[in-house]
């Protein structure tokens, strides 16, 4: 059986929504958000990175959250969620898969500087000069869902996984609101509506 390793809330939550998705059966392996249990040296030998998800299939293990999602939709079938090659809605499906993990992850950078780094090591310019980049990020993904519901079309597909989940780490700051960014605050209420969302952001 797929076992996934998993830390409540963070990027593993993508693969669980997936599963959830798809309904292939998987167990769960639920770790410490610690580097004791991130870098031991058995949990390294699967994601040498020591970070989380990771994802053993049989002797296959697997690591980051856009491989794991591609690697069970070559093998077990998509379940409907990677649009028809091709077509508008895949070429947007590439673009969104990739985007989740890098402009859209700035926000990430914010959060070091504003919360997790100490006081006195935190600097005002880096804050500003990210916030500004994740505002275009977030106006750009606005305009995008201006004309559909989800992120590609107006079908559901493991893009929105993908990018649902960096949307759910910003709303955790100030970084769109309802009067501002209509489209994505629909999204939004919309991914969150799903129930395999709902149960892969239960711990
Ligand atoms: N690009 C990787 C990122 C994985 C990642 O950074 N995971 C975080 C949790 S969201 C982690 O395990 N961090 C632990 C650490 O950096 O010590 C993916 O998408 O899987």
């Amino acid at each position: 059986m797929l076992k996934l390793y998993h830390v409540p809330g963070s990027r593993s939550v993508r693969v669980r929504w997936f599963l959830e998705e798809t309904g292939l059966a998987y167990q769960l392996e639920t770790m410490p958000f610690e580097p004791s249990a991130l870098q031991a040296p058995g949990y390294l030998e699967k994601n040498p990175f020591g970070k989380v998800p990771a994802l053993e299939d049989g002797d296959s293990v697997l690591f980051e959250s856009g491989a794991i999602l591609e690697y069970l939709m070559e093998k077990y079938g998509d379940g409907g969620l990677k649009p028809e090659t091709g077509s508008k809605e895949w070429e947007r499906y590439l673009i969104w898969m990739n985007a989740s993990e890098s402009v859209a992850w700035q926000v990430a950078v914010y959060f070091l500087n504003t919360s997790l780094i100490a006081e006195e090591d935190r600097s005002a310019a880096i804050t500003a000069n990210v916030k500004s980049r994740v505002e275009v990020v977030i106006n750009g993904t606005e305009a995008n869902l201006a004309d559909r519901q989800y992120i590609c079309g107006d079908e559901f597909t493991a893009a929105d996984i993908m990018f649902g989940y960096s949307i759910l780490f910003a709303s955790h700051f100030d970084f769109f609101n309802a009067e501002d960014h209509p489209n994505l605050t629909a999204y939004f209420e919309r991914i969150k509506e799903r129930e395999a969302f709902q149960r892969a952001v239960a711990n």
